[in-house]
């Protein structure tokens, strides 16, 4: 029998996808056990991956009306990606996380439950008990995020790197969602440098990044190094007033096209 669809559901998880096909299905699966309980709807972003993620995971979860999947062809890329599933979404709280096991499906509860705390609840690798399985990534982000980006930001977060949290949705709603939402993942600073402004509260709950079972990441480390450095640069001498997007935003946004 189909899972019936709640009016309104309490969390709204989006997943941006591209080539994830080996992931999705077990990592929504997964999600849903841990989101037991919790009225949700999901929210798949997918930008036409060629590996066909996207009917992979329409077929598993015909039957589910919680689990939307949506193809996107034109405008792509993660943050764009990231932005539609907000525009889409109907839930009081939005969780945005990777969709290839490098986020830990295993925290969302805690991430809900948290959010009778703060406005934005955080997964972090650098708090006690979190940390990566990748080493050399591990301690390249920490000292990256701790040592650049919290002190020329005046952040008092210590993952701002991290991508994987829960905001509630009255407040993001409140942000310019057309000076955050571009590029990669350096959007999470544009994110919690404009949440911040308007007096979002945030915590930080320990997250430890698995390694990916299938596929393989799209970052290209020495790209995302000089656009993330171009972004928090350009915070940070323009207070919260970013007028030069990043060299190469005029194209996709996305790294494969
Ligand atoms: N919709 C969409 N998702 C993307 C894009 N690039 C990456 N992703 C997704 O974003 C998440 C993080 O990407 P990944 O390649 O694992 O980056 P890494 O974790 O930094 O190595 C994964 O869920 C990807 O499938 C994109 O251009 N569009
Ligand atoms: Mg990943």
């Amino acid at each position: 029998m189909p899972t019936p669809q709640v009016a309104s559901p309490q969390v709204s998880l989006i997943l941006p996808t591209y080539n994830e096909a080996h992931n999705i299905v077990p990592l929504i699966q997964e999600l849903k056990r841990h989101l037991n309980g919790v009225s949700h709807e999901i929210l798949l972003m997918d930008d036409n991956s060629p590996d066909r993620t996207a009917q992979v995971a329409e077929a598993a979860f015909a039957d589910d009306s919680t689990v939307q999947v949506h193809i996107r062809v034109r405008d792509r890329g993660l943050a764009k990606a990231v932005r539609e599933g907000v525009e889409r979404s109907r839930g009081a709280y939005v969780l945005v996380m990777d969709s290839d096991f490098n986020h830990d499906p295993a925290i969302v509860g805690r991430l809900v439950e948290l959010s009778q705390h703060a406005d934005m609840v955080i997964g972090s690798r650098f708090c006690d008990g979190g940390g990566m399985a990748s080493r050399w990534r591990y301690h390249c982000s920490r000292l990256y995020s701790n040592w650049f980006v919290r002190p020329l930001l005046g952040m008092g977060v210590r993952d701002n790197l991290c991508g994987y949290y829960l905001i509630r949705r009255d407040r993001l709603m409140r942000l310019p969602y057309d000076e955050i939402f571009h590029g990669y993942g350096d959007y999470f600073f544009r994110l919690l440098w404009h949440a911040r402004a308007v007096g979002c509260s945030m915590i930080e709950t320990p997250v430890f990044y698995r390694q990916r079972p299938s596929g393989r990441s799209k970052s290209n480390l020495p790209v995302l190094l000089f656009s993330y450095t171009w972004t928090v640069l350009d915070l940070w001498l323009h207070a919260g007033q970013p007028r030069w997007p990043a060299p190469g935003s005029d194209k996709p946004d996305t790294p494969h096209g």
